[in-house]
């Protein structure tokens, strides 16, 4: 007997219980240990057969690390079928989080029971693909078709009183999965209770399923798994039999197994759960926090201390006059409210925590006492130098020293105290109580023991954190930069920001980047344009004017109603501003460019090479770790499509070698901008990916 899966028999009850921490991942050890124990009870006699799962979950899936490799069977789906045809009564008892295969194997069980806390899913578009097991066949026959795709199509976690209501249990009662599953298979047995197959069960009633499908592409946003599990559900309302069902469900998961856009979600998925897992904190311990100060009340700052309010940290709020602290307190008071109106928080905790959990404070002497101290003053180094000489002064040994910036160099803020040990920067992104992403900068003299303290402030308030170095604009804004001014150079060329946007909403982002820089306030770029100038721009790089002309008649995007896009209140999403195109064509006749057509294809071709070729330099100088870094900033921070994985996964789906001799033909035409990263030379040349530097780790 497989020991992924312990046999045990109880009188004339087989109990099967999955040992496969940490999640039951159907594996194939896993899968042989269940079909043997089915085996064996049915030759042994017995007369039921109980399957749960140790640990602390019930199974979470079929295993993703298979995916990819070659099969080894049992298959899942017909081990699925194997368990459904047994004559024995088979019962499932359902703890933590029955998902996909997981939710396969207990829908192919004759009775399903769940403890109350359990949750069940198919989460399998989540991952690019539909569930293959028999999801899509035995769901709808048992909730009906309406029900079943929006739990298959959306992949959300049903909770057990949810569940019992659909008929995916047929019992919730509290306690050990293993009890609670023998005490209801004793009374199934006391009951004479008929063996139950779904399989058999009638086909359910159709939907228009044409318009499902179209409806749930169009909310896809270009992600096809959703869209293809409507088709798997179609299948089972008209399908000849159950069998044909399976089959037609089995070919759509194998398509969609082997396509870039699973293969970029199983990506993201396993990026975001290595991402935190970095060698030099192996072993260190973070630093207690039990309260935290914050300065700066500003958007950025009042921000940051609701993220930490509702993670349950007391915070201090400095700011410089009593008008702009009630202004803070209002501001995070209208986030808290925001908590409470999406049911995140109780009125209670909301109440509490303005009253008990934030106090407001005008003189840095209030931050004596705090652990860790975020600073989210304005973005200009002789102020921060100030902030920091301060907190130097009044923070207590062992206070961890926090910068917000999000461009400026850490060493030279670090520099400014007697212990740069202490300083990191936690780049957070706005609205920092709502983005999920976290840069956290580690400076020269930074000690293992801070950066620990700052991923483990992350987890605490539901960050994604991504530790990088020190540059200008770290990991993200640096590719942003330049991944814009591709973009910038594009417009010059002749392709509208509106095209643009476009092109790129159509790849998959979220916006465009002209409606981004409208949405983030035209005048930083502005602002950083003014500067590169006037440290001294290269000759040989491009330059525009028409945004700063905007600027100068005082437009700067989403708050002050037009930018790029015209706003009107109420209504989401602009409209393209009329005053935009004659400022470009007045720049272009001004350097003395022609315009030229682009098609949306090129557009994307540049703007993610340019992407790729600043990653792969934030990467080769040691900025980011991992390629995978890299990935996880720009899915959780700038609205990168997930089904692509990230930029670096996108350019290993493209090939390198086509991204190298993209730049290489580009830097014809302008060879400063396209000049290519001397580590995507070097993977090119050495025949190698960036997951091969993922893998190394
Ligand atoms: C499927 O079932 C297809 C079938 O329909 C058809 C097949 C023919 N496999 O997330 P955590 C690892 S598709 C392998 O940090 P949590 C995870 O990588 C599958 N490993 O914990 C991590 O490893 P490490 C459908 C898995 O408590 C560790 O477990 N199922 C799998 O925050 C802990 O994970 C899903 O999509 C897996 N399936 O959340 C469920 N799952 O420690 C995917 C997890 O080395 N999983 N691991 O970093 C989840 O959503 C969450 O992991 C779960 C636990 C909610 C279960």
């Amino acid at each position: 007997m497989s020991q992924a899966v312990e046999y045990e028999c109880i009188g004339e009850i087989a109990v099967l219980a999955a040992n496969n921490p940490p999640v039951n991942a159907l594996g194939v050890d896993v899968r042989r240990g269940l079909l043997a124990g089915i085996e064996r009870a049915e030759s042994e006699g017995a007369k039921a057969v109980l399957i749960y799962g140790k640990g602390r979950t019930f199974f979470a899936g079929a295993d993703i690390r298979e995916f990819g490799k070659p099969p080894l069977e049992p298959f899942l789906p017909s081990l699925c079928n194997r368990i459904e045809a047994s004559p024995l009564l088979v019962v499932a008892a359902l703890h933590g989080t029955a998902l996909g295969g997981g939710l396969e194997v207990a829908l192919s069980c004759h009775y399903r029971i769940a403890v109350p806390s359990a949750k069940v899913g198919l989460p399998e578009v989540k991952l690019g693909i539909i569930p293959g097991a028999g999801g899509t066949q035995r769901l709808p026959r048992i909730t009906g078709v309406e029900a079943a795709l929006d739990v298959i199509t959306t992949g959300r976690q049903v909770q057990a009183d949810e569940a019992l209501e659909l008929g995916v249990v047929d019992k919730v009662e509290d306690g050990e999965p293993r009890d609670v599953g023998l005490a209801y298979v004793r009374e199934l047995l006391d009951m004479d209770a008929p063996r139950r197959a779904v399989g058999e069960l009638p086909v359910p009633d159709p939907v228009d399923f044409d318009s499902v499908y179209d409806s749930v592409l169009k909310k896809g946003r270009g992600q096809l798994s959703p869209a293809v599990a409507v088709r798997a559900v179609q299948a089972c309302c008209e399908a000849e039999s159950f069998a044909d069902g399976m089959a037609r469900e089995r070919e759509l998961f194998q398509d969609l197994l082997v396509s870039d856009q699973s293969k970029g979600l199983r990506h993201a998925f396993a990026a975001e759960r290595t991402v935190g897992k970095l060698p030099e904190l192996k072993d260190v311990d973070p630093r207690m926090v039990h309260q935290i100060g914050v300065i700066g009340g500003g958007t950025m700052g009042a921000g940051i201390a609701t993220a930490a309010l509702l993670s349950g940290l007391p915070v201090v709020l400095l700011e410089m006059s009593n008008e702009a602290a009630i202004a803070a307190k209002e501001r995070i008071a209208g986030n808290l409210a925001g908590a409470v109106k999406r049911g995140k928080l109780s009125t209670e905790d909301h109440d509490d925590i303005l009253e008990n959990k934030l106090e407001l404070a005008t003189g840095y002497g209030a931050l004596s006492g705090v652990d860790l101290v975020i600073e989210a003053v304005f973005e200009d180094m002789a102020v921060k130098k100030q902030v920091f000489t301060q907190l130097d002064e009044v923070c207590k040994k062992g206070a961890v020293l926090a910068t917000n910036t999000s461009y400026l160099d850490v060493n030279e803020i670090a520099a400014m105290t007697s212990r740069p040990e202490d300083v990191i920067g936690l780049h957070f992104f706005s609205p920092a109580h709502v983005m999920k992403l976290l840069e956290i900068v580690v400076a020269d003299k930074t000690a293992p023991d801070v950066v620990a303290t700052g991923f483990a402030l992350g987890q605490r308030l539901r960050k994604v954190s991504v530790r990088a170095g020190v540059c200008d604009g770290f990991i993200g804004n640096r590719i942003l930069n330049t991944y814009r001014a591709c973009a910038d150079h594009m417009v010059l060329d002749g392709a509208s920001p509106y095209q643009i946007d476009k092109a790129l909403t159509d790849f998959g982002f979220a916006m465009g980047p002209f409606a981004v820089s409208d949405l983030a306030g035209l005048d930083i770029g502005w602002a950083g344009r003014k500067r590169r100038r006037a440290e001294g721009m290269d000759p040989r790089a491009r330059d525009s004017s028409y945004a700063d002309k905007l600027c100068e008649d005082g437009h700067f995007g989403q708050k002050t109603g037009k930018g790029y896009y015209i706003y009107e209140k109420g209504k989401r999403g602009g409209v393209p501003n009329p005053d935009v195109m004659p400022l470009i064509e007045a720049d272009c006749a001004a350097q003395g460019i022609t315009p030229r057509d682009f098609s949306d294809e090129e557009i994307v071709r540049r703007y993610m090479t340019a992407m790729v070729n600043e990653a792969a330099r934030v990467v080769g100088e040691g900025i980011a770790r991992r390629p995978l870094d890299v990935d996880v900033t720009l899915l959780y921070g700038y609205g990168f499509p997930r089904y692509r994985g990230g930029p670096l996964k996108w350019a290993d789906l493209q090939g390198l070698a086509g991204v190298l001799s993209d730049i290489r033909n580009w830097s014809e035409e302008d060879d400063y901008f396209w000049q290519p990263a001397p580590l995507l030379e070097q993977l090119v040349a050495e025949g190698r990916t960036f997951e091969d530097l993922n893998k190394a780790g």
